[in-house]
């Protein structure tokens, strides 16, 4: 498999896809769907309590989105969700 593009970020920030190609030295190629949701409250709200974002995320999507395409083996549960919230860096392992 062949390197997904760069895009116009800098390395190693090019897109996600590149970078856990890289990370896991060729074995992960990392596909999916992206979605823009607007949080209810302010980043520090979520600090002790990252879960009440992923919920919150996931409940307005699934009112917009059939989820059930991100259930590859069918056992009722989402394969993968990964988050990123958009904003100033605010250190390593912070929301
Ligand atoms: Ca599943």
């Amino acid at each position: 498999m062949d390197l997904p593009p760069v895009g116009s970020s800098p390395f190693p920030y090019e897109n996600l896809s590149a970078y856990y190609y890289r990370a896991s030295y060729g074995k992960l190629s990392l596909t999916g769907e992206t979605f823009d949701y607007t949080a209810k409250y302010e980043r520090d709200y979520y600090t002790n309590n990252p879960e009440a974002l992923v919920a919150e995320a996931l409940a307005a999507l699934d009112e917009s989105e059939d989820l059930s395409r991100f259930d590859a083996n069918e056992d009722g549960r989402l394969d993968a969700v990964y988050i990123h919230f958009a904003g100033p860096n605010t250190g390593w392992g912070s929301v």
